[in-house]
């Protein structure tokens, strides 16, 4: 007599023939007439289970289907009118995939339902080859496409299937409509943390409704290569806001509460304030005219701005910070961009060469471009005749030759009244509470930026301590000034001063980042001879004259903590001075 004691093993492919019968035949499933339903869990190391017979059902009861990362969780292909519903799938290549190639047949009126589809590696559920009329709903799809960097539920080329009630998350990517892939309906679709994508759709006559994608690197685009009318209404939510996706309106703004904004055909628009963030693109605009997007924070998307067959269009004053591509520019010519900011993006410019404006003119200026390298030493509208700053680069930025910003801006756009304090240097840092070093002096360069004479004041702190108030200083539009100032110490108790200038806002001005300046290095009062700031005068200090013992100043020995007196040059009478007051020590 002997206990047979069966092991967990694979129990390998279950095919259920073309003729209904079930291969092999003590494969976990009991068949009840065209219906087939597990009675087991099924692991395989290859594929788990092939259908190869139309109008079945397959019923999991709840049982799973396992693999071993290779091969297909169900093979629908070519299948009709198949359901397959109420199980698990985890651990393949790809989990169910409904269409195959060599066969021009495509899979239709199939029924995929309230499956949990986990850890497989590609395509979570493919329907290819014109798969159409199916309909994928109420499952559950989770790490998905990781291995191969694919969409959990691929539709390509088919049509009129329905996708439903799915919950895709932490898996590479949500729902894909390949190109040419039209009239299918999404809807309540739950697609989060993906690593990738949300929804993309690059066909056409697409219905999505309803559908909630957040926390998705990119939540929703179109893509490259795209279609373009699809019917998407703002029951879709990206990270909790509306998609608004425009066919054919004019004269209308779009909503403060958009996530992504699509136009297409529409003329006369704006689109103003908004925050659009985490989509393929920012804001997308086909065929459209006359329209205006201004003062936008467009951040984190894959295109920031991407306009096809449109012109007029204004685009000024956004914020478009941390994409792959600014702005993307195809068959598109005689647009304004300018005033806009352009941070820290991997591509500023892609486009096909036609001519479009890249600022607006001197002394306006063009745009803020993180990457431009140019210098501001002239001004007006040449940059080469008149000597001092104006806060527009010198020299064109480039993006080709008939496409150029010819005045790029050296800071950021802050709008049309801003001034702004550019640098402030200390020349003397140790200085002494005496009196004794009295060129202690810092250099303060400020710049109008905006478009009118502004008059204002420039206030000097040591620490919260008013040093000086330079009052009406006026400034051109376009015009810079420096200012330097000598600070006599004496009053002032000894210890380390954090030195900040402050120059008012002017009328108008909303860009005050700027307006204030706090030097890099403190300033430090002491003891005539304490170099180093530690309240004595004792060997240390001495050496550290001695090494800059010669130096004048410009020569890259010279260190003006060294030049007690400040004369220009650290020579014996600076030792003598420092010797005088060797080893006095503050309390
Ligand atoms: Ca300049
Ligand atoms: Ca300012
Ligand atoms: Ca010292
Ligand atoms: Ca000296």
């Amino acid at each position: 007599m002997t206990f047979d004691i069966q092991p967990v093993k694979a129990s390998g492919t279950i095919y259920i023939r073309a003729d209904g019968s079930i291969d092999p035949p003590t494969a976990p499933i009991q068949r009840n007439g065209d219906t087939y339903t597990l009675t087991g869990n099924i692991t395989s190391d290859a594929n788990g289970i092939v259908i190869e017979r139309d109008n079945v059902t397959l019923d999991g009861a709840g049982y799973i289907v396992q693999g071993s990362g290779s091969g297909l969780g169900i093979s629908l292909h070519n299948r009709r009118n198949v359901t397959v519903k109420n199980m698990k799938i985890k651990s393949f290549a790809m989990g169910i995939n409904m269409g195959s190639g060599g066969i021009p047949i495509s899979p239709s009126n199939n029924s995929i339902s309230g499956l949990t589809i986990t850890d497989i590696a590609g395509f979570g559920i493919s329907l290819w080859y014109g798969a159409h009329d199916n309909n994928i709903s109420g499952n559950i799809l989770i790490r998905n496409g990781l291995g191969y960097h694919n969409w959990a539920i691929d539709l390509d080329l088919g049509c009129n299937n329905s996708i439903n009630g799915n919950i895709v998350r932490d898996s590479y990517g949500g729902i894909s409509i390949r190109g040419g892939t039209n009239y299918n309906t999404l809807s309540r679709n739950n697609i989060t943390n993906n690593i990738y994508g949300g929804i993309c759709i690059k066909g056409e006559n697409n219905i999505l409704r309803n559908n909630i994608m957040s926390g998705n690197q990119y939540n929703f685009g179109v893509g490259y290569g795209s279609g373009y009318v699809n019917d998407v209404d703002t029951s879709n939510l990206v990270d909790g806001k509306p998609i608004y996706y425009w066919i054919n309106k004019q004269d209308a703004t779009v909503p403060a509460d958009a996530g992504y904004v699509t136009l297409i055909n529409c003329t006369r628009i704006t689109v103003q304030n908004l925050n659009l963030t985490r989509n393929y693109e920012g804001i997308r605009i086909h065929q459209t005219t006359n329209s205006t997007i201004n003062k936008n924070r467009i951040a984190n998307n894959w295109l920031s701005i991407k306009l096809s067959h449109s012109s007029e269009i204004t685009i000024s004053e956004n914020n478009i910070t941390n994409s792959y591509c600014s702005i993307y520019l195809s068959e598109s010519f005689g647009n304004a961009i300018y005033h806009n900011n352009f941070i820290n993006n991997t591509y500023q410019v892609y486009f096909d060469g036609l001519w479009n404006v890249w600022d607006d003119g001197y002394p306006s200026g063009g745009n803020y471009w993180s990457d431009y390298i140019g210098i501001d030493l002239y001004k007006g509208p040449w940059q080469e005749i008149e000597t001092g700053s104006d806060g527009i680069g010198d020299t064109p930025y480039t993006i080709d030759y008939y496409n150029k910003d010819r005045y790029p801006l050296m800071k950021p756009y802050g709008g049309p009244y801003d001034i702004g304090i550019t640098n402030m240097t200390l020349f003397f840092r140790t200085v002494d509470e005496q009196g004794l070093n009295l060129n202690f002096s810092l250099r303060l360069k400020l710049v109008n930026y905006g478009i009118s004479t502004e008059t204002f004041s420039v206030t000097v702190y040591a620490n919260t301590t008013i040093i000086v108030t330079f009052t009406d200083i006026i400034l051109l539009s376009r015009s810079s000034k420096t200012i330097i100032f000598t600070w006599n110490t004496s009053g002032f108790a000894k210890g380390k001063y954090t030195i900040s200038a402050v120059a008012d806002t002017v009328a108008g001005e909303t860009y005050t980042d700027d307006n204030t300046y706090v030097a890099d290095e403190q300033v430090c009062v002491s003891i005539p001879g304490d170099l180093d700031c530690d309240k004595d005068v004792d060997l240390y200090d001495a050496v550290r004259l001695l090494a800059r013992y010669g130096a004048k100043i410009g020569q890259p020995q010279y260190d003006p903590n060294c030049d007690i007196d400040g004369d220009g040059d650290i020579d014996l009478y600076d030792a003598v001075i420092l010797l005088t007051h060797y080893g006095e020590k503050d309390p």
